[in-house]
């Protein structure tokens, strides 16, 4: 008698958001790579390839085992020829040979560096790039007049690029509930995007702020900004104003995934007790960190912290079911259901899950 080996065939719902996405992955191999192809895609400000790379990668995310064979991806969703192609030449080779050389290119490199300066996007970067500013001390000889953002981020340039560990984005929430707190009593205060899906480093730290009685958060956040400012905890700060209510989004409309919530870009001026040793004692150092401070009214929280805790592919899967399976908009303001022209109330995220027709997905497992 013979026994075969079949090899484990994965299967998975062609919607981020109908996955359970931890931070377990056993393709790494296989996300890298495709992740940079995204990132290089992205930074060509080519979306489409980008989104499409960034799908096949989260399939990937969510299997329960590494992939050893390309059989075991027959009937997966969301994996294109050119991904197929990335995937088997990892699993033949070791590693994908365009993914390297995109690592390795100059313009990839140069692109990567300048897009690290906070306020720097894919365009800008672009154009300095084809003016041959490949690197920072470029940058400063070139006389570009840079913007108040883009100053502040060439000046912590290397803080910045360091991710943030969950002990300082704890240190940096102290900071935050005490300036909120102070201004505003009864104020509530939720870490959201990376960190509230259990993720232990960051880019950035992000906060969503609320009151219980609607109303009451109406011009917190200069209130908040001044307080922080006057204790000497922030770096650099662009405060943005509500502008939900004059925007053109409306019903049926919502159609850019910008939220119109008060919020504020900041670097914040993080100071750490660094033992330096018994003899020496403790040194103080000082760490630049970006946060985001997000200001909600109630009525919209559950949607907001629904946008604003990611990840960005999840979100973008939320509101690609809605539109396209339901009929529905869904923004971090609002759920409107073009059927019945009207509004869906949630006061929850679970309210919103089950308005959409989707089994509820715990922050934790939104990894996608
Ligand atoms: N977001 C949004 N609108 C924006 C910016 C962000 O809806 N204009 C959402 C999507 C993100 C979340 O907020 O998932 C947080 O944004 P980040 O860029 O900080 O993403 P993460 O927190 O997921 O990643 P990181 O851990 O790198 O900070
Ligand atoms: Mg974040």
């Amino acid at each position: 008698e013979k026994y075969f080996l079949l090899p484990v065939l994965f299967s998975a719902p062609s919607y981020a958001c109908k996955r359970r996405t931890t931070l377990k992955n056993h393709n790494t191999l296989l996300t890298e790579a495709l992740s940079i192809l995204a990132e290089s895609a992205e930074l060509n400000e080519d979306e489409g390839r980008g989104v499409a790379f960034r799908r096949a990668a989260a399939v990937l995310k969510c299997l329960p085992k590494a992939v050893s064979s390309m059989e075991q991806l027959r009937g997966l969703p969301c994996l294109g020829d050119h991904s197929m192609r990335v995937i088997k030449d990892i699993l033949e080779n070791g590693a994908s040979s365009e993914a390297e050389s995109t690592k390795q290119s100059e313009r990839f490199k140069a692109l990567k560096v300048l897009t690290g300066i906070f306020g720097v996007g894919a365009k800008t970067a672009d154009r300095w790039f084809r003016e041959g500013i490949h690197s920072l001390s470029q940058l400063q000889e070139s006389g570009h007049t840079l913007n108040q953002a883009q100053q502040a981020g060439l000046q912590f340039y290397d803080d910045i690029n360091l991710p943030v560990s969950k002990t300082e984005a704890d240190a940096i929430s102290e900071i935050v509930e005490k300036a909120v707190h102070a201004v505003l009593p009864g104020a509530e205060i939720t870490l959201t995007g990376g960190f509230r899906r259990g993720k232990l480093t960051g880019h950035d730290v992000d906060f969503l702020i609320t009151h219980p009685e609607e109303g009451k958060e109406e011009g917190l956040m200069p209130k908040v900004v001044s307080w922080l400012e006057s204790q000497g905890f922030l770096l650099y700060q662009k405060t943005t104003r509500n502008s939900y209510l004059e925007s053109k989004d409306g019903p049926g409309r919502p159609a850019s995934n910008m939220d119109r919530f008060e919020r504020c870009l900041s670097i914040f001026k993080l100071t750490k007790d660094r033992c330096v040793g018994q003899k020496q004692g403790t040194k103080q150092s000082a760490t630049a960190v970006r946060v985001d401070l997000v200001v909600s009214p109630v009525s919209q929280f559950a949607f907001a912290l629904l946008g604003w805790t990611g990840s960005k592919l999840f979100e973008r899967e939320l509101r690609r079911w809605a539109g396209h399976e339901k009929a529905m908009s869904l923004s971090s303001h609002a759920l409107y259901d073009n059927k019945q022209s009207r509004y869906l109330r949630a006061s929850s995220e679970e309210e919103i899950f089950a308005h959409l027709g989707l089994e509820y997905i715990p922050p934790t497992e939104r990894n996608a």
